[in-house]
């Protein structure tokens, strides 16, 4: 497998993702209130090890050391999410001063080293309070969350130009409400579609107040795309594909992009929920205009007739054959081609971003290092089918690992590694994999043949 990054634009992005609750810490410091995750973590049997967010890889305390070895990697662009309730505790009122000065001086780090800071506003860790009021499947969470978006934007938007309303609202919605396997853990396939369509009246709520806030703002959202394929080419799996590309994909990308929900979709979903959650106007707020669309992809998934995603059950993946990471995924670029090929395919054109792309592998540390070549070949395979589909005319910008570093994996706690960079749970040491110091020479060899031309 080559790599011919010579292609790219100079002002291409690179960057690595984290998210608050993985890695901040610091969960009852500055005034911050409980999150559905310090909840759920805390509920015996929800997280692999009785694991939990609560001081995670430290990151609120050792944020300047951090910052430094961004600078080390030669990072252009840095994508960390908000704590709504660092932000405003409970989900209500005015800021918390203490809470927003974190994002202050984190802002304001990053700048000084010359990093974009690039901002999400939803990774999931929704204040409580809000959740004991009804959570998402309530409209009012929609309101509350452009709200608590006016009271950062205002903080930091003089100097935060990359806005990302929400992280992947397939997981929020669906994981969290009908399988149950994230927070709050809800099992109601009714409520996980009503949260999804409040998710995305949030977004189209705060994009509207950022664009007041925030004039020259770069705002969009990040969907998790999964391209859906049938287990064989016999046609008996058809509809399933359908059915599956339709609530993972398009229930998503349709609305936002398109400004209307998918009919089919609508009518499989008929026998679970009459949809009256969705008023009139909705979908016009919804579809606010976008600057760019986050995309994050991790692995296609294989689909069999039989297989309903309109249940609790929102496992889709069936064995074929590819190698997989340390989480059961299968290894697969040419996904990744197929699905910003549906992207430009079937939506009006959008600058893309790839705002998550990396891998759990059962990294071993040796000689004070890890030796990840497996981790390296899954990014370098990963952005060779991104620089195809630039050469299909995609205007795709740039590209995030994730993550920076080991984090707290959610459901698994902190079992699974996806960092670039280890980190010691013990001593909180992070220690540059091969991956790291393979991607910080790449983005060298990338800045070099700019300064070289
Ligand atoms: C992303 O989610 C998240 O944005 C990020 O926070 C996370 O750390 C990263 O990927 C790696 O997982 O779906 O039933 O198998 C990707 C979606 C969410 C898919 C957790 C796997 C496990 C439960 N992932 N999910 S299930």
């Amino acid at each position: 497998m080559t790599l011919d990054i010579s292609g790219l634009p100079a002002d291409f992005c690179w960057g690595a993702a984290t998210s608050s609750y993985q890695i901040e810490g610091a969960a009852d410091e500055d005034g911050r209130t409980p999150s559905i995750w310090d909840t759920f973590a805390a509920t015996p049997g929800r997280v692999a090890n009785g694991d939990d967010g609560a001081i995670a890889i430290d990151h609120y305390h050792r944020w300047r050391d951090d910052l430094d070895l961004m600078t080390e990697l030669g990072l252009n662009a840095y994508r960390f999410s908000v704590a709504w309730p660092r932000v405003q505790p409970d989900g209500a009122g005015t800021g918390n001063a203490p809470g927003i000065a974190f994002y202050d001086r984190l802002v304001d780090g990053l700048l000084e080293r010359g990093i974009t800071p690039w901002a999400t506003l939803y990774h999931w860790d929704l204040p409580e309070a809000l959740e004991q009021a009804g959570g998402w499947p309530q409209r009012e969470t929609a309101e509350r969350f452009a709200d608590y978006t006016a009271i950062i934007a205002e903080a930091v938007g003089d100097r935060l130009k990359h806005w990302i309303t929400l992280n992947e609202p397939w997981c929020a919605a669906f994981l969290g409400y009908a399988s149950g396997l994230h927070a709050p853990g809800r099992t109601d396939p009714a409520e996980a579609v009503a949260a999804s369509h409040h998710l995305m009246l949030g977004h189209g709520l705060a994009v509207q107040r950022l664009r007041e806030i925030v004039p020259d703002a770069q705002v969009g959202v990040t969907v998790n795309l999964y391209p859906i394929t049938p287990v064989d080419d016999s046609g008996r799996h058809d509809d399933a594909v359908r059915r599956i590309d339709g609530i993972m994909n398009r229930w998503f990308l349709d609305p936002m992009l398109k400004g209307s929900y998918p009919k089919d979709v609508l009518a499989d979903l008929a026998p679970i929920t009459d949809a009256g959650f969705i008023r009139d106007g909705d979908t016009a707020t919804i579809a606010q205009p976008l600057d760019f669309l986050g995309v994050n992809y991790y692995t296609r998934h294989v689909v069999g007739a039989g297989l309903w995603p309109g249940t609790a059950a929102v496992r889709f993946q069936l064995d074929n054959g590819l190698p997989r990471t340390a989480t059961g995924w299968d290894i697969d670029p040419s996904g990744l081609v197929d699905v910003l090929s549906q992207v430009q395919r079937d939506y009006p054109p959008i600058p893309v971003y790839l705002t998550e792309n990396g891998a759990a592998f059962d990294d071993e540390v040796v000689d004070g290092t890890v030796h990840d070549a497996d981790r390296i070949d899954f990014i370098q395979s990963h952005l060779a089918s991104l620089v195809m589909m630039r050469e299909r005319g995609m205007d795709v910008r740039g590209y995030f690992a994730w993550s920076l570093w080991d984090n707290f994996e959610w459901a698994e706690g902190y079992d699974k590694r996806f960092g670039i960079v280890h980190v010691d749970y013990e001593t909180q040491v992070r220690t540059p994999k091969d991956s790291a110091r393979w991607y910080a020479d790449l983005i060298g060899t990338h800045r070099a043949g700019i300064l070289g031309s």
